[in-house]
């Protein structure tokens, strides 16, 4: 037996027998993750119950195998009668995040979500955000899309709290394994061949064509390399109101005008980009001529005052809906990000 395929049959062994000895404080995984399922893990978690590591490794190496497979660049669609939800910045407010499956309905196949990146980091339950958004991933995959965040990476989780979290909650095996499911989450989506979602923004240079997107390799931390740095720019980009690029106080992308939103949307055929990555008071906001979104569904983020959005789209003209909402209480919990500046 190859190496690959004996780990493989060693993790089944071990899942399995997990089954046997789960008790009122545990949860029975099933091998084959179905919509049904995932309110159940919720629930779990609402408790603030923890997966057992290998439950935890399991779902994350479930959840990786089937983001591998897809492209960088998603191509989504939504017929007329149909509606796809896209969601901005969650940070570990898992609160929040069900709150808005409350108001809006919870994935499934005729209620779609595309969720674009930072889900970890700031809050302190993004572990439990990023499984129940692969659970759901996992049982129906073709009505849930997560996209990259610039924090899905090994250095802002080190600084920004959920490295510190899952040493909490799991483990650092647990952690490695977080990080390398990171790796595989695709960086765009392309919804009607209209609409551009990514976490960030644009690159440094002008006019870039989405097919360049697709040959780059993203199964690795973003940075300063070849495909990497195509990879960092779109995961940490800001517009700006300015045209032109400018410099950025990020460690990665730029300050890019309306010029370089025009000058993609044009080379592409595309209409509009949503993007993520920046607080906004109303939990949204318009701009470059009113062809690029910044979405953010992460309210009262850090103890501010803001509100969270989301975005619905809604049959092939993409007819956009934002709704706002205001935060949801949580459980007291520790700051893993104000511990996270001690370490
Ligand atoms: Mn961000």
């Amino acid at each position: 037996m190859p190496p690959k395929a004996k780990l493989k049959a060693r993790r089944l062994i071990r899942s399995q027998s997990y089954r046997m000895v789960a008790s009122a404080d545990s949860i029975i995984l099933p091998s084959q993750i179905t919509v049904d399922f995932v309110p159940k893990l919720i629930h779990f978690f609402k408790a603030q119950k923890t997966l057992s590591m290998q439950q935890a490794s399991q779902l994350l190496e479930q959840g990786r195998a089937l983001l591998e497979t897809l492209p960088n660049v998603l191509e989504l669609k939504v017929n007329d009668g149909q509606r796809l939800t896209v969601l901005g910045d969650t940070h570990g407010q898992f609160f929040d995040l069900l709150h808005v499956f409350e108001v809006n309905g919870p994935p499934s196949a005729d209620n779609p979500y595309l969720v674009n990146g930072d889900f970890v980091d700031r809050g302190s339950f993004g572990s439990e955000i990023v499984f129940t958004l692969l659970a759901y991933k996992l049982a129906c995959p073709a009505s849930v899309h997560l996209l990259r965040g610039n924090h899905e990476c090994e250095i802002c989780t080190l600084n920004y709290g959920f490295k510190n979290e899952v040493h909490h909650k799991y483990n650092a095996t647990v952690y490695a394994n977080f990080m390398h499911t990171f790796n595989a989450l695709p960086l765009a989506a392309v919804i009607n061949r209209k609409v551009f979602v990514v976490h960030g923004g644009l690159w440094k240079r002008k006019g870039i064509l989405i097919d360049e997107i697709n040959t780059i390799n993203r199964f690795c931390q973003p940075g300063d390399e070849g495909g990497e740095a195509l990879m960092a720019q779109m995961l940490w980009s800001d517009p700006i109101e300015l045209n032109g690029l400018h410099p950025s106080l990020r460690p990665y992308g730029a300050s890019f005008g309306p010029d370089y939103t025009h000058a993609f949307l044009a080379a592409n055929g595309l209409e509009f980009i949503v993007r993520s990555h920046e607080m906004q008071d109303d939990g949204y906001s318009l701009t470059h001529g009113n062809q690029l979104a910044t979405l953010f569904s992460a309210p009262g983020y850090c103890g501010d005052i803001n509100k969270g959005a989301f975005l619905i789209l809604s049959g092939r003209t993409c007819l956009r809906h934002f709704i706002k909402f205001a935060s949801s209480p949580h459980p007291a919990a520790p700051d893993y990000f104000d511990l996270a500046m001690f370490l």
